[in-house]
């Protein structure tokens, strides 16, 4: 990309898209297309076939999605599976016809199987079944890389596809019902500490999750971006993995809670471990650089801040 290159960044409010924007501002690119959902309903074939043939944008971050903690992926998997659809047919699609340079597409780490060896390497996609909790988005997020690569076969597009692991930090969404775990132990854990009251951290506390700072996904993202032309899929992870309730033990510190932990083990574990093989974005040259405690305490920071 060029510092004048016309750069679109479709889903710049959500937790992804608003931390590649900034990356992006911060680096200089000067030339940044963004629209909001008011003003482009990236579900409406009509809208994103206006708006490409209109701005003709020559790079696009497709981080757009209908995103969800364990428990909303499994009370509304229409709306996972339907909305995420959506969004990647038309966006890839009107891409290739509209003579995008190159897009880079957001899948997930849950794109891989329930049973998969740990780390997980780009190669296990489709070697086994998936994880049931987010089996509609994970089928959605797995078309949106075969469209890629499909495109690329078939139109000699350049089209790359991203899989992040768990992602955290500033922007993340903090409400109880539809939020990843980070994020609500944070809110659980501050509100508990107000009111005394115990923690309910749901699940056993046994699976394991990695976790990435959203600022250095962004990194990564614009890094392979300007970086990475291939038909492989690339993992974003750090390469580390804690338990849920070591998770909850470092939060409960950041935020100097000392009360009552209770796990609810009527709610579900979701897959038992989650963690990405890191080698091959590692040896194009990137690797993560937040830990995992500055990032909490970063998103705290965060978190606190909306509540005045
Ligand atoms: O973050 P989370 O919802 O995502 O849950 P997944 C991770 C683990 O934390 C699960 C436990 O074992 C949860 O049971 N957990 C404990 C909690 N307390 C809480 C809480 O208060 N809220 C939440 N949300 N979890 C999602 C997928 O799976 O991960 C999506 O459903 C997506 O498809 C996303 O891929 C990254 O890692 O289990």
């Amino acid at each position: 990309m060029e510092k004048e290159s016309k750069i679109y960044v479709a889903g710049h409010r959500g937790l992804v898209g608003s931390a590649i924007l900034h990356n992006l501002q911060e680096e200089g690119y000067n030339n940044i297309v963004i629209r909001t959902h008011r003003e482009l309903d990236l579900c409406n074939q009509q809208e994103v076939r206006a708006f490409f043939e209109k701005e003709r944008p020559e790079y696009v971050f497709l981080a757009a999605a209908k995103v969800g903690g364990i428990l909303a992926n499994s009370t509304y998997p229409a709306d996972f599976i339907y909305n995420n659809l959506a969004i990647q047919i038309y966006a890839i699609h009107n891409a290739y016809l509209y003579g995008v340079k190159k897009l880079l597409f957001l899948g997930s780490s849950c794109i891989y199987p329930k049973f998969a060896p740990q780390p997980m390497k780009e190669e296990y996609l489709l070697t086994g079944i998936l994880e049931p909790t987010n089996e509609p988005y994970a089928i959605a997020k797995i078309s949106g890389i075969k469209m890629c690569q499909a495109y690329n076969r078939q139109y000699g597009t350049n089209f790359i596809s991203v899989m992040p692991t768990n992602l955290y930090g500033p922007g993340d969404n903090f409400d109880l019902e539809t939020s990843h775990v980070l994020s609500a132990l944070i809110r659980k854990f501050h509100e508990a500490k107000l009111s005394g009251q115990p923690v309910t951290v749901w699940g056993t506390g046994t699976p394991r999750r990695e976790f990435l700072y959203v600022n250095d996904l962004a990194e990564a993202c614009v890094f392979l971006m300007n970086c990475y032309d291939g038909e492989d899929i690339i993992n974003i992870g750090t390469g580390l993995d804690i338990s849920i309730k070591e998770l909850a033990g470092f939060i409960s510190e950041v935020i100097g809670y000392r009360g009552e932990i209770i796990f609810d083990t009527g709610k579900p574990d979701g897959m038992q471990r989650k963690l990405l093989d890191v080698t091959r974005i590692n040896s194009l040259g990137w690797k993560a650089k937040t830990d995992l405690r500055e990032g909490i305490e970063k998103t705290y920071k965060w978190y606190l801040s909306t509540q005045k």
